[in-house]
């Protein structure tokens, strides 16, 4: 199974994200545009395994309190085939925080993540090709602020069922 750990997120964070993606599929002559129900921030990316259950006990190792974070701030990661939009998250110290003690228990257990660098981030949609004349920033900027609670996390498994990507929750780990 293909397994990571994520933060889920609320009905009006999901509004917001979803009257971005409207707004850039308006302008795009090409995408692949998340579906709402897949919206969530990543924290760690575990990739294929069998090994649900020491993953399951590394998540139940965290220890954190609940905090808030701000979605803020449109971008992307520029790609030759298309780019990869997304909003990403205001600095959050009790975010990096949560990431990195993550991190660590993952790694602990015995599982390989990326080393690079955390870019929190929700992603919108991949293979974006927007037609002349967008103008980002301005957009960005029209969309309401969203804020989100964050009271626990979850560790998710990305399956496709059909040719339709889901994302399943397997241990949710409450923050308190
Ligand atoms: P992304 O949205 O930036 O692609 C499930 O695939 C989640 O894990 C997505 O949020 C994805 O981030 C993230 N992820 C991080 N590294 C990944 C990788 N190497 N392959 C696939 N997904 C990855």
């Amino acid at each position: 199974m293909r397994l990571f750990v994520a933060i889920r997120l609320d009905a009006s964070c999901k509004d917001m994200l979803c009257t971005a993606i409207a707004g850039l599929k308006g302008h795009a002559s090409h995408g692949n545009f998340s579906r709402r129900d897949n919206l969530h921030l990543t924290l760690a990316f575990i990739g294929e395994t069998n090994r649900l259950d020491a993953a399951n006990q590394a998540l139940g190792s965290i220890r954190a309190e609940p905090f808030t974070m701000e979605l803020s701030s449109l971008g992307r990661f520029q790609r030759s085939g298309g780019d990869i939009w997304w909003m990403g998250v205001a600095k959050n110290d009790a975010l990096s925080a949560l990431q990195q003690q993550v991190a660590a228990a993952l790694t602990k257990a015995g599982f390989s993540l990326e080393k690079r660098t955390f870019r929190p981030h929700l992603t919108l949609g991949r293979e974006v090709v927007l037609k002349p004349g967008f103008h980002a920033e301005a957009f960005g900027k029209s969309l309401p602020p969203a804020r989100l609670q964050v009271r626990e996390i979850v560790l998710m498994e990305s399956r496709r069922s059909s040719g339709v990507l889901q994302y399943v929750p397997r241990f949710v780990q409450p923050l308190r």
